[in-house]
């Protein structure tokens, strides 16, 4: 009889941990709060240097990828790409009606919010380096759905092989990095995998240059390639809705975040392997 019973309990205990499981997901709420509401968009200084390390995540190559990868080349420390530009599947979708954006339009997630549970909808873009260093990362968004700019707002970014990828806080300098990076500390919200949930702030819908990381403690957004070579950068589907025009790195020791943004306007980086 002890094996049916403990099978009993087995059986019992499982329910009841599933059931846990089943609520905390469905019960996943998504907030940066009111905090990042109100954060201010504050410029970098010139000589905002971390301390970066060289741990070496996974290969960089400097062969041209095989089998027509969407593949972008920097150009004098600047990377420009319309986020359209590049293969979509599951629900993304490519929407035009928005009159302050550029390319082809932008695309947003029409399909389950992954509040907790990045990789859905992987969008994979190649980036070649060739001015290694410290580049900060911004893109183009707006949430295309109701009128509170905390929901619908973010997206997962996540660099699988470059030296660094961290969040930074211009106000003091502190440093997050994501999730299961193995470094610390940890940003504020989900954050799992080594990505990074990457939002903009504010009630006002119009696509805007901001991306951030920690809830209601905005981080910019900084990837360090060290050396020479093309590098992986994915985005994954968070919120549903978050309408995503185009994005830029640039390298914070030849530009500005204004330098930056005003150069992407009239420049996109091209591919290099054709
Ligand atoms: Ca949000
Ligand atoms: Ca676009």
């Amino acid at each position: 009889m002890t094996l049916p019973k403990k099978l009993q309990i087995f059986s019992f205990w499982s329910i009841v941990f599933f059931s846990i499981v089943f609520v905390a997901n469905s019960c996943s709420t998504d907030s940066e709060a009111f905090g990042d509401l109100n954060a201010e968009e504050e410029p970098l200084g010139d000589n905002m240097d971390p301390d970066n390390s060289d741990d070496q995540n996974g290969a960089v190559t400097n062969d041209c990828p095989a089998g027509g990868d969407t593949f972008f080349a920097e150009s004098s420390g600047l990377i420009s790409i319309e986020f359209e530009n590049n293969s979509f599947g599951g629900d993304w979708e490519l929407r035009n009606d928005a009159n302050d954006v550029s390319g082809q339009g932008y695309m947003v997630w029409t399909g389950p919010q992954r509040l907790n549970q990045p990789g859905e909808g992987m969008v994979t873009y190649l980036i070649q380096v060739n001015n290694p260093g410290t580049y900060q990362f911004l893109w183009k968004s707006s949430f295309r759905q109701g009128d509170n700019g905390t929901e619908h707002n973010d997206s997962w970014l996540r660099f699988v092989n470059a030296n660094d990828f961290f969040g930074e806080k211009a106000s003091d300098g502190s440093i997050v990095y994501p999730n299961g990076s193995g470094k610390e500390p940890n940003p504020e919200g989900s954050s799992s995998d080594g990505w990074f949930k990457i939002y903009r702030s504010g009630d006002d819908n119009s696509f805007i240059w901001q991306a951030r990381t920690s809830d209601n403690d905005a981080h910019d957004i900084f990837v360090t390639f060290s050396e020479e070579g093309i590098y992986t950068m994915e985005v994954s589907a968070r919120s549903s809705f978050h309408g995503i025009d185009r994005f830029l790195l640039f390298n914070r020791e030849m530009f500005s975040r204004q330098a930056a943004i005003d150069a992407a306007d009239t420049f996109s980086s091209e591919n290099n392997c054709d």
